[in-house]
């Protein structure tokens, strides 16, 4: 890093988190903000679009986080979308983390008995090569690994397989390394000062993170094939002033007859639950009582129809 004096404008830059599904993407980035901005599950393929979140480091710099969808060998027609969704926000970034699961490699190693890097992650490798990122390769759920001598065979393997500029160890859960990886991250950053002002924290509009605490909760309380049927639409998002509180309507969309049924579950009790939990994650987020009331329609097909992928804003 060049010497810093009083003049020298503050580093600041756009950082891609890219990696296979589930490896912490979206959990990372919230603890790095200290807001949850992006949805995280224990689910593959939570997040479905590019998500923009900034934390500003008062006297040290500015990170413009971009979170994408997991990449993935896949062929269904959203999964594609989502897969380009990620390499493009590649093409828009100053620097790329490449997350892995220490965790998941570590148990395909043991299960398979051999040494490399799973399927999925060389697929992951692959892309990234293709492109010729700038990346530093951030290994996470360290917390999940009892013996910490096991991660340095790890870091070699994955170290051998691509190019990377640094390479830190973190736990996005726990915290531990994050405030490292941050230092790192600013120092590879051009001092250009801040991009945005600084108590900006995201560009998602209000009625999309409505729409995904609902999602989120859908693809927590429910199981198999729904996750990955459900598209949430928010109809209405209105401050009512005499009240002090937001009104919102949200309608969750699944694609047959069968997941409608249990999403609402016996006598309305999942969705119940469904709307507490994503009412008392929107109070939190927008400081504000909430007036929830949500829906559930059946689109038959849409995660294959371009049509409806661009209506909720995948395509
Ligand atoms: N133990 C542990 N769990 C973690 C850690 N980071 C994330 N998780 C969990 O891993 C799961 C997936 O986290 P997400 O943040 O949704 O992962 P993602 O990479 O954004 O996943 P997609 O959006 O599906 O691509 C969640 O259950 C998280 O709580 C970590 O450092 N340690
Ligand atoms: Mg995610």
């Amino acid at each position: 890093m060049s010497t810093s004096n009083e003049s020298s404008a503050l580093p600041s830059g756009f950082v891609a988190l890219v990696g296979q599904a589930n490896v912490g993407k979206s959990t990372l980035m919230n603890a790095v903000l200290g807001v949850k901005v992006a949805i995280a599950t224990s689910k593959p393929q939570t997040t479905r679009n590019r998500i923009l979140g900034v934390q500003t480091f008062p006297e040290k710099g500015q990170l413009c986080f971009v979170d994408t969808p997991g990449i993935h060998d896949s062929h269904r027609r959203l999964n594609q979308a989502l897969n380009r969704t990620a390499l493009q926000s590649l093409e828009e970034v100053d620097l790329v983390c490449h997350l892995v699961d220490a965790a998941a490699i570590h148990g395909w190693q043991r299960r398979t008995g051999r040494t490399g890097l799973p399927p999925e992650e060389e697929f992951v490798m692959h892309k990234l090569q293709e492109q010729k990122v700038k990346a530093v390769l951030v290994i996470n759920k360290i917390d999940l690994v009892e013996d910490k001598l096991k991660l340095l065979p790890l870091i070699e393997t994955l170290v051998e397989a691509n190019e990377y500029i640094d390479v830190v160890p973190v736990s996005a859960k726990t915290g531990e390394n994050l405030d490292r990886l941050v230092d790192l991250l600013l120092d590879h950053l051009p001092e250009q000062g801040l991009l945005f002002p600084e108590e900006m924290l995201t560009d998602q509009a209000e009625r999309f993170i409505a729409a995904e605490f609902v999602r989120e909760q859908v693809m927590d309380q429910t199981r198999k094939e729904i996750p990955y049927s459900v598209a949430v639409e928010v109809e209405t998002f209105r401050e009512n002033e005499e009240k002090d509180l937001l009104e919102i309507s949200a309608v969750i969309h699944v694609e047959r007859d069968s997941q409608k049924g249990i999403v609402i579950g016996n006598g309305g009790k999942r969705i119940k639950a469904i709307g507490t939990k994503a009412r008392k994650e929107m109070e939190k987020f927008f400081g504000k009582q909430v007036f929830l009331e949500t829906f559930v329609r059946v689109e038959p097909r849409w995660s294959e129809n371009p049509r409806h992928l661009n209506r909720f804003g995948y395509e």
